[in-house]
């Protein structure tokens, strides 16, 4: 297993779309225990392939407490949202530091394929329908600060491109 690099907003390859997985073989297998190993190292709830600069539509997610209930979605799609919406304060493991608030539906039901590559289908509401919501805009290529207003968003931007700066010069 590898801990892999998490790109950094702003950088343009976190605005690609992700393709569906074709078949959950080795290799996707080898980037579902990367992706694990990277987030956990992260000390994250989520990530998307998009987040290590692979293109496809694979997304692992731990909101356990003790981190040892994984759940591994591939080429998932949202069946059903709830009308009712939910603002929660949301962070980004590619925005580092930045935390805000995101308007999202409280529930959902979704369908992917897991890690062996059989069907399921989930209902989720709480956090880990939030961190579904968060890891499935990423395989669109959007990032939760462009929720935020223009001005933050800016600022955000401003403040990533200034700490790349500072950490080359470093
Ligand atoms: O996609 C990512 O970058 C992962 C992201 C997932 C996420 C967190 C919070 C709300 C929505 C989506 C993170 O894990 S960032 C780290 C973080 O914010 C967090 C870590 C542990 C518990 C709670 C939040
Ligand atoms: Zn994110």
């Amino acid at each position: 297993m590898a801990v892999l690099p998490i790109l950094c907003y702003p950088d343009p390859r976190l605005h690609t779309v992700a393709r569906p997985v074709q078949a959950v073989d080795a290799r996707i297998q080898t980037l579902v225990a990367d992706m694990l190993a990277t987030m956990y190292d992260a000390q994250g709830i989520g990530l998307a392939a998009t987040q290590v600069d692979v293109h496809e539509r694979v997304v692992v997610i731990d909101v356990s407490e003790e981190h040892n209930q994984p759940l591994v979605l591939v080429n998932p799609e949202i069946t059903w949202a709830s009308p009712e919406t939910q603002i929660n304060d949301e962070g980004c493991l590619s925005v580092p530091g930045i935390y805000d608030g995101v308007e999202r539906a409280s529930a959902i039901k979704v369908t992917a394929l897991d890690g062996e590559g059989r069907s399921r289908t989930l209902e989720a509401e709480g956090l880990l329908a939030v961190c579904i919501q968060h890891e499935m805009d990423h395989l669109l290529g959007k990032v939760f600060v462009e929720y935020l207003s223009p001005l933050k968003r800016n600022r955000i931007k401003t403040k990533m491109l200034k700490a790349r700066r500072d950490t080359a010069k470093a």
